[in-house]
């Protein structure tokens, strides 16, 4: 399928397919967000695999494509319905309600992965628990004990055992009381609002459960309780029935300092009760710790920070798109395909700081490709460059375009667009800008992606990471530092201007405590050495990701023979680990 829709919007987050049913993770400084896949013109919950997408900004989502579906669980048949990850001790487990070929009635299933993005296997070969109900959710309390819940028409429980695939004592039902689970009318056989997608977490102390309520249409409401079993206390709407489908379906997280709630809605075209769409709105707890009401919006969560167009990106990530799909690339990870001329896609609050120069992408095409126009603040917004794609005999031969860049300076939504003549023009596997004397960054491999390319140890021992990224798939760390002027380093000497002010960001996180830490410039010239200090010294700990920021001048008298870049703490040994860097 592709989508033309209009430009005005970024929410919902998912335009290429129609999603459903969003189960957010934080893991390791990203927003994992899982969810369903409604087929195209879907009378029905015609469902038959489940999706990945990753931001770390809440605005631009990549596309990690299909890593489970009715294939995994051989002994299901159908009803690929709505699922939840959890993480632990490092595995992520996907459970999902899917058709049980045998006996007809819905299962749970268990998918299992060591990366968040997959591919995922059946843990079990077999259900993990069947009794026709559906929509599982997991909630692991702070004393490791692991809840499963689930349930429509009622409402289940069970405790999982801590290989969270196998649980203790049998199934309970939660008392689906009028106090605990509101008042519904109307409905003899189904006297509370509980109707589906339970979503318990717990927030200072407080255990809540956000749900689907009433049916048709239903609406978000929650309830809380003391404990993870109840006893549960209704607390009225988190989201009124709108946006035309007659389902809704909540995820409720905390990212970054903010909290986020993810439900789906009919809004793109074509949308409706079967062909739903994830979205998302930033919210804040009330005092009192109650959640307030929210409405469907086309704008959605604001940027957290920008994006960094001077590591590598990938085509697929899209904080807004019009007409394009995507598909796994023969290179690994997805591409953007099926592109026709005036496709576009946006991607929201890039960082160009004092300008790029130039444009790269890695592009493949089976016919005689197009351009791909890079714009700025709209779809016909200023040109500032061109960049042809030939023909390259193949939609999966792979090779790298590049072209000159004007006038990109600051920060703006960019839109690559796409033009040509007719049919299907090229494919997009990812991009990057990169800029001169003038701008850009002056780190290479700043994204890390190259494993350990360009980069030294000033002490301690380097390593290149693939199951830690703050962006792309690998992040670098440096183990062992017997100093905490050890550090992360990279000699610039050639790539300096003398005078200029340089910007540097450089997300950072510890292997263990909180160390203060800092990205510096060393600079020799004339045999003597001074050190320039580029980002505060920031704590940075093991839970996620910190950027180091800060603006300095760099400057020498005489000639510069040595320059440094390199990230190190402000006291301590602890080992850091370093993604997407940039001194520009
Ligand atoms: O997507 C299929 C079903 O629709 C889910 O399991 C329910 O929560 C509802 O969203």
């Amino acid at each position: 399928m592709s989508i033309p829709v209009a430009a005005k919007a970024d929410n919902p987050i998912v335009q290429t397919i129609y999603t459903a049913d969003p189960a957010p993770l934080v893991h390791n400084g990203r927003v994992y967000l899982y969810t369903g896949h409604d087929e195209d013109g879907s009378t029905y919950f015609t469902m038959r695999d489940w999706r990945v997408y990753s931001s770390a900004d809440m605005v631009n989502w990549t596309d990690h494509g299909s890593p489970m579906s009715l294939a995994t669980f051989s002994w299901a048949d159908q009803n690929a319905w709505a699922g939840h990850t959890v993480y632990r001790n490092g595995k992520f487990y996907w459970y999902v309600p899917v058709r049980e070929r045998a006996s007809g009635q819905m299962a749970i299933g268990v998918g299992v992965s060591s990366s968040p993005t997959g591919p995922f296997t059946d843990a079990l070969g077999r259900a993990l628990v069947r009794n026709n109900e559906i929509d599982p959710n997991v909630f692991i309390d702070d004393d490791g004990q692991a809840y499963l819940y689930w349930g429509n028409p009622n409402l289940w429980y069970v405790r999982l055992n801590a290989d969270m695939i196998s649980y203790s004592g049998g199934p309970t039902q939660i008392p689906l009381t009028t106090a605990g689970f509101g008042t519904r009318t109307g409905n003899a056989s189904r006297p509370t609002l509980y109707e589906e997608a339970p979503w318990v977490y717990k927030r200072n102390g407080l255990y809540y459960n956000v749900y689907a309520a009433k049916c048709c249409s239903e609406f978000i409401a929650y309830s809380t309780a003391p404990g993870p079993t109840g006893p549960w206390t209704y607390r009225g709407t988190v989201m009124p029935t709108q946006g035309s489908s007659f389902t809704n379906h909540p995820g409720v997280i905390d990212f970054n300092g903010g909290s986020y709630f993810f439900y789906h809605n009919g809004a793109l075209p074509g949308g409706g009760g079967y062909t739903r769409s994830v979205a998302v709105e930033k919210f804040t707890y009330n005092a009192d710790g109650t959640i307030p009401s929210m409405n469907m919006t086309t704008t959605g969560a604001p940027q957290v920070g920008t994006l960094n167009p001077y590591v590598r990106q990938e085509a697929e990530t899209i904080a807004w798109s019009s007409g394009v799909e995507t598909e796994r690339s023969s290179d690994g990870g997805m591409n953007v395909g099926w592109i026709e001329n005036g496709d576009y896609i946006k991607v929201k609050g890039v960082a160009f700081g004092a300008g790029a120069t130039s444009f790269e992408a890695r592009v493949a095409s089976a016919t005689s490709g197009g351009r791909i126009e890079l714009r700025l603040g709209g779809v016909n917004g200023a040109l500032v460059g061109t960049c042809a794609v030939p023909g390259t005999g193949g939609w999966q031969a792979w090779t790298t375009v590049s072209c000159s860049v004007n006038g990109a300076t600051g920060t703006h939504d960019l839109y690559l667009r796409y033009t040509g003549g007719s049919g299907n023009l090229f494919n997009v596997d990812w991009w990057r800008f990169s800029g001169g004397s003038g701008g850009g960054n002056v780190l290479s491999n700043g994204d890390m992606e190259s494993g350990t390319t360009g980069w030294g140890a000033s002490g301690g021992t380097l390593s290149s990471n693939t199951g830690v990224a703050r962006g792309g798939t690998r992040s670098l760390s440096i183990t062992g530092r017997t100093a905490s002027w050890n550090g992360l380093t990279q000699d610039v000497t050639s790539k300096l201007t003398n005078g200029k002010s340089y910007t540097t960001n450089v997300w950072v996180r510890s292997q263990s405590g909180t160390p203060g830490a800092k990205a510096t410039m060393a600079l020799t010239a004339n045999g003597s050495t001074s050190y320039v200090q580029l980002t505060p010294a920031t704590p940075v700990n093991t839970g996620g990701w910190t950027l180091l920021s800060g603006t300095a001048t760099v400057s020498w008298t005489g000639t510069l023979s040595g320059a440094t870049f390199y990230v190190e703490t402000a006291e301590g040994t602890d080992g850091l680990t370093i993604d997407d860097a940039s001194l520009q």
